[in-house]
């Protein structure tokens, strides 16, 4: 078979997020057939000697230490950014000027403001075919599919509440060291941004509704932590000086959806014994779903119209070739991780750009997250009030 044409790709940032998307970007044509090969080009960070390594161990071709130099190469069709958020607009923007399409990682920025002009961007290039997505990665876990899917049949009938969590704990130690998710300037926001971005996409798509308003309400336990003197992905060790954390360590929020819905919302780093515990139940006239992250493979189902006597929630295995991504895999109930669902990503994106469509989630799915992440701060900075969510545009 000969390989589909190919899609250069250069990568900003090379940590945590780098180490999956290169992953993705590896396995991609490697399980599914593609209409664009992606071409692991450049990798860029600001290290030569770390820069190296990881070009090394994720399998880039070349490097560069200058962001400007990498986005405007003639190799390079599709800008990756991996980065921090507070670099996300000015990376992105300019890959989109320079002709390039770009995945963003999540939040799409730290600020209503940046995703705003990030938003404008992306749709002044689309008119010149180059398309730009956010990195909302959990949306192509298969039981996430699955789980919108069964709700734009009717299987829930109406959707009346939602609850979602996304629980952690990797800070909840209070000599855990400060890394960049906890310096605002950096991340624009603590578990808000970092975590709480990502249940307000996922129940925003898989209940096919926005999110109208909000009220917040957010705590910072632990003031103070020691500076890292090294860091990697969520760990490291802090010396003897302390630095402020200056952003929220919890946030929690109530919202009311377009379609008349109310829900809870919980996003923390310090719910002790939840690693990645990403839930969400959703309840509406004809029956409910629930989903959990520490159990990817599997999407609960109740049907409310079922024998009284033996109604129940169903385990279902989202394992089988008939479920979202999976015929792509393993033999049929083998099961999938983390990772897979940036391969997915990566799969969704370059099919979307080689027939010259709009990627989902767009720039302005991740505008429509900031302006509901800037709500809750904004309702919990003011003592914890209503506050309507402009319409996205
Ligand atoms: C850390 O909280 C983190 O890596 C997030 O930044 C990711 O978006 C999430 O997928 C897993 O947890």
């Amino acid at each position: 078979m000969t390989a589909s044409p190919p899609l250069n790709v250069a990568m900003i940032g090379y940590a945590f997020m780098g180490a999956a998307h290169s992953q993705a970007w590896r396995n991609a044509p490697r399980f599914f057939d593609l209409p664009l090969t992606p071409i692991q080009q450049v990798i860029c960070g600001r290290n030569p000697e770390a820069l190296a390594a990881a070009a090394a161990k994720l399998d880039w071709r070349d490097t560069e230490t200058d962001w400007r130099t990498a986005i405007t190469r003639d190799d390079v069709d599709l800008v990756d950014v991996c980065t921090p958020g507070d670099t996300h607009a000015e990376i992105a923007i300019a890959a989109l000027d320079a002709g390039k399409h770009v995945l963003c990682e999540k939040p799409l920025a730290n600020t209503v403001a940046e995703a705003e002009q990030m938003a404008a961007a992306a749709e002044a290039a689309r008119a010149n075919g180059v398309l730009a997505m956010v990195g909302f990665t959990y949306r192509r876990v298969p039981a996430v599919q699955l789980a919108r899917q069964l709700i734009a049949e009717g299987r829930l009938g109406t959707i009346r509440q939602v609850r979602a969590q996304y629980l952690q704990d990797w800070i909840a130690d209070s000599s855990a060291p400060l890394s960049w998710r906890l310096d605002k300037t950096k991340a624009g926001s603590g578990a808000l941004g970092d975590i709480g971005a990502h249940i307000t996409d996922l129940i925003q798509f898989v209940t096919g509704q926005a999110i109208t308003g909000v009220v917040g309400l957010t705590e910072t336990f632990v003031k103070e932590r020691p500076v890292a003197t090294e860091f990697a992905g969520l760990a490291g060790t802090g010396g003897a000086e302390l630095g402020p954390v200056t952003v929220d360590d919890a946030a929690i929020w109530l919202a009311r959806l377009a379609g008349g819905a109310i829900g809870t919302f919980e996003a923390t780093r310090f719910a002790w014994g939840r690693k990645n515990g990403l839930r969400f139940e959703i309840n509406g006239s004809a029956g409910s779903l629930a989903f959990d992250l520490e159990d990817l493979n599997v999407l609960e189902y109740f049907d409310a119209g079922e024998d009284a006597r033996t109604a129940g929630y169903r385990r279902i295995l989202v394992t089988e070739p008939e479920h979202p991504f999976i015929s792509a895999w393993w033999p049929a109930g083998h099961g999938l991780g983390y990772e897979h669902a940036f391969t997915h990503q990566v799969v969704d994106l370059v099919t979307a750009v080689s027939a010259g469509e709009q990627p989902e989630p767009s720039f302005a799915d991740g505008l429509a997250v900031q302006r509901v992440l800037a709500a809750v701060e904004e309702s919990a900075q003011g003592g914890s009030t209503w506050l309507d969510i402009p319409t996205a545009g």
